[in-house]
């Protein structure tokens, strides 16, 4: 079932060990999203992305999901608006997904399960001057979840898919330029869950304004089948493992608020 491969993912994979796996935390991430529990926000404004293709860089197998990597030595690719005071820099996406098309996100709404999620990470530029600042830092770093359901297949989506037989093996990197990030956000992006949550993999650090999207994308099964085709494991390694089942186990709320932009 989809729970005990979450189980056995927490607590076998390498990326996982150490006493980072398993903080104190009270505000950690994913959750399921219950929709008839969510505070609808009139507050909450529309998200402003502004990514320039421009500054994407590379795409890198990291042991966990695959990266694509934004510079963020400048403020080109921001987002703003939305539950967000401050200006955000991207500096990557990369997706979770399941070994089959019935499990994978992380984030659940009302706990249905969808096949695979987008994270597009961004940090507090107005705050901090580096990530790996604003990673340790409350109000640090804003994650948009787009969750993605298997249908026709996408078009932004495949120039991505044809990068990854080249990042196949853990640690593998190649260059990837001119991606343009909002090609793969729904037409709309008005329509929000938000709360304040985690990193989802180590250093788990509270830091992060979720902002998950209501409205999915749609993704063919042979695309998620090359997702499907990536490895955990480096070239090195005699016993080969398929890169599926990347998601973190689901968190308590603990009596956080979890707004919604629209009713
Ligand atoms: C942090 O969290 C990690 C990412 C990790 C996401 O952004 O970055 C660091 O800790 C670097 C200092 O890990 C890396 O970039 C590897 C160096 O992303 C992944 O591991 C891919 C899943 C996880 O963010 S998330 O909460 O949106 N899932
Ligand atoms: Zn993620």
């Amino acid at each position: 079932t989809a729970c005990s491969s979450k189980f056995v993912l927490s607590q076998m994979h390498p990326m996982w060990q150490g006493p980072l796996a398993v903080p104190g935390g009270d505000r950690q991430s994913p959750i399921d999203i219950v929709v008839r529990k969510s505070i609808f926000d009139g507050e909450l404004k529309p998200l402003v992305t502004s990514y320039d293709p421009r500054t994407c860089q590379q795409i890198w197998n990291n042991g966990y999901s695959f990266l694509v990597e934004y510079d963020d030595t400048t403020d080109k690719s921001t987002l703003k608006g939305g539950p967000l005071k401050d200006k955000f820099r991207l500096c990557q996406f990369h997706f979770h997904w399941g070994e089959t098309n019935a499990w994978g996100s992380e984030h659940t709404v009302d706990r249905k399960l969808f096949p695979a999620e987008l994270h597009l990470v961004h940090w507090n530029a107005d705050k901090y001057s580096l990530f790996e600042e604003a990673v340790m830092e409350d109000n640090g770093l804003a994650v948009i979840g787009v969750f993605l359901k298997v249908g026709k297949r996408h078009e932004g989506l495949q120039k991505l898919v044809d990068a990854l037989p080249a990042i196949r093996h853990k640690d593998s990197v190649v260059e990837f330029n001119r991606f343009d990030p909002a090609c793969l956000l729904p037409t709309n992006t008005d329509n929000y869950w938000t709360y304040h949550g985690s990193l989802t993999t180590p250093p788990l650090t509270e830091s992060v304004t979720w902002i998950i999207m209501k409205q999915h994308i749609e993704v063919s099964h042979d695309q998620l089948a090359v997702f499907r085709s990536l490895l955990f494991t480096s070239a090195e390694e005699e016993v080969q493992k398929s890169m599926v089942n990347n998601f973190r186990v689901q968190q308590p709320l603990r009596g956080r608020a979890v707004r919604s932009s629209f009713i």
